[in-house]
C-alpha cells in the first residue's frame, strides 16, 4: 500500500460527477469551447479512469432533444454499454428545463400554458430515460422559473404553478412505478436575473406544501448557498434534519461572483471541512455529487487532474474530520461548553408543573457570564488540524 492509498476513491464514496460537469467544454458568455466534443461513452470511459462511482445526467446531455426513437434507443445502448463496462451507476437523473430558447421565460412557472405543457411532457419523459438506466433520485433544477422584471407575472402565481408541476410528476413517479425521490436545487440568481425559489430554505418552506410531500426533498449546491451569502453548512444541516437532504451538488465558489463551480474545496477549505466533517457525522448516504468543472486553462487530462482532486480533497477533509473528533482536547473543550448545572429545573418539553418551576428560579447571570467559551483556542485547534501541524 503506497502512502496515496488511503486517498483513493472506491465504490463506498459515492461519488458521482454529472455528465456536464466533465464534458463541461469551457465556454463562458465572452469564449468559445475550448476542449473538443467527447461522447457520452468517452466520458463514462473518463469517469471510469478517475475511479468514480456514479455518473449523472440531463435528458440532453444524452440524448439530443431532436433525437428519433431509434437514435434515442442506439444512445442508451451504447452509454449503458460504457457504464458496465466501467462498472459506473446512473443514480440521478435530471431534465434540462433552461437550455432550449423555448425556456426564455421559465419552464413550470412560465406565462405561457403550452411551455408550461411542454415542460411537464419533457420532464415525464426524461424521468422515463432516468428509470431506464436506474436512477432512483430525480433533481429539479427551476434555472429560468424566475424573472428580469416583475411586471411580468405575479410571484404568488409562480410558487402556484411550481407547486401543480411538482405535484404532477409526483403522481406520474407512482403511477409508472418508478420509485424516484425528487430533489429541489434552489439558486438565487443566473441565468435568470433573479429565480424564485432562491436558497434551499425556500424549498424547505415550499416541500410541506405538495401533495406528497414524503417524495421531495432538496439538493442543496455549496457555490449556490455562498452565492447568496449564506452558510451552507446551515442550510444542509436543517435539510438533514428535517429528512430532506436527497442529494448535494459539491464544488466551491467565491462569495459575491457570477456562478464559478469550482473544484471541491478549492476556495473556502475551512467551510467545506466542516461540511465533509458534518455528513460523515450523520452518516449521510447518498451520492456525494461533484456539479463543478475544470478551469477553462486546461485540456482533458486537466479535467481528470480536476475530478481526482474533487474526490482527493473529500477524503482528506474526511480524514482530518476523523482526526478532529478523536482529539482529546477539542473534546474536551465541546464537553466544557455543553455542560450546565444539574439543579436547574427540566426544560425540554413542557409541563405546567415544570414550567411554574422555570419560572420561580433564580438564574445566576454572573456565574454563568464567567463561564470560558474558548473559541478561539477549539477553532485555532480545527486550523492546526487542516494545515497538519498538528
Ligand atoms: C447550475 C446548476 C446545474 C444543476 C443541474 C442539475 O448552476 O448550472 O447547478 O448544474 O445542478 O442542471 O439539474
Ligand atoms: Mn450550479
Ligand atoms: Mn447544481
Amino acid at each position: 500500500m503506497t502512502s496515496n492509498d488511503k486517498y483513493q476513491p472506491r465504490p463506498e464514496h459515492k461519488f458521482s460527477f454529472g455528465l456536464w460537469t466533465v464534458g463541461n467544454r469551457g465556454r463562458d458568455p465572452f469564449g468559445d469551447f475550448v476542449r473538443p466534443l467527447l461522447s457520452p461513452p468517452e466520458l463514462v470511459d473518463l469517469l471510469g479512469e478517475v475511479g468514480a462511482w456514479g455518473v449523472n445526467l440531463h435528458d440532453n446531455d444524452l440524448v439530443p432533444i431532436d433525437a428519433t426513437p431509434a437514435e434515442h434507443d442506439k444512445i442508451v445502448r451504447d452509454f449503458k454499454k460504457a457504464c458496465e463496462k466501467n462498472n459506473i451507476v446512473v443514480p440521478m437523473a435530471t431534465v434540462s428545463l433552461f437550455f432550449h430558447p423555448v425556456f426564455r421565460d421559465g419552464a413550470f412557472t412560465a406565462n405561457d400554458p403550452n411551455v408550461r405543457a411542454y415542460a411537464l411532457q419533457k420532464t415525464m419523459r426524461a424521468m422515463d430515460l432516468g428509470a431506464e438506466l436506474g436512477a432512483k433520485i430525480f433533481v429539479l433544477w427551476g434555472g429560468r422559473e424566475g424573472t428580469e422584471t416583475d411586471s411580468c407575472r405575479n410571484p404568488a402565481d409562480a410558487v402556484k404553478h411550481l407547486r401543480e408541476a411538482v405535484n404532477y410528476l409526483c403522481e406520474y413517479n407512482t403511477a409508472q412505478k418508478y420509485g424516484y425521490t425528487f430533489a429541489l436545487e434552489a439558486k438565487p440568481n443566473e441565468p435568470r436575473g433573479d429565480i424564485y425559489m432562491s436558497t434551499t430554505g425556500h424549498y424547505l418552506a415550499f416541500i410541506p406544501t405538495l401533495d406528497h410531500p414524503e417524495m421531495v426533498g432538496v439538493n442543496p449546491e455549496v457555490a449556490h448557498e455562498t452565492m447568496a451569502g449564506l452558510n451552507f453548512l446551515h442550510g444542509v444541516a436543517q435539510a438533514w434534519e428535517s429528512g430532506k437532504l436527497f442529494h448535494i451538488d459539491l464544488n466551491d465558489q467565491y462569495p459575491g461572483r457570477y456562478d464559478q463551480d469550482l473544484r471541491f474545496g478549492s476556495a473556502n477549505l475551512k467551510s467545506n471541512f466542516f461540511l465533509v466533517k458534518f455528513l460523515e457525522e450523520v452518516k449521510y448516504s447518498g451520492p456525494r455529487h461533484f456539479d463543478a468543472h475544470a478551469y477553462r486553462t486546461e485540456n482533458y487530462e486537466g479535467v481528470k487532474d480536476f475530478a481526482r482532486g474533487c474526490m482527493r480533497t473529500y477524503l482528506m477533509l474526511k480524514e482530518k474530520a476523523e482526526q478532529w473528533r478523536a482529539d482529546k482536547e477539542i473534546q474536551a473543550i465541546l464537553k466544557e461548553v455543553t455542560s450546565g448545572n444539574s439543579s436547574i429545573p427540566k426544560t425540554g418539553k413542557y409541563s405546567k408543573d415544570g414550567a411554574s418551576a422555570l419560572l420561580a428560579h433564580n438564574f445566576d447571570k454572573d456565574a454563568m457570564m464567567k463561564k470560558r467559551l474558548p473559541y478561539e483556542r477549539l477553532d485555532q485547534l480545527t486550523i492546526d488540524i487542516l494545515l497538519g501541524t498538528r
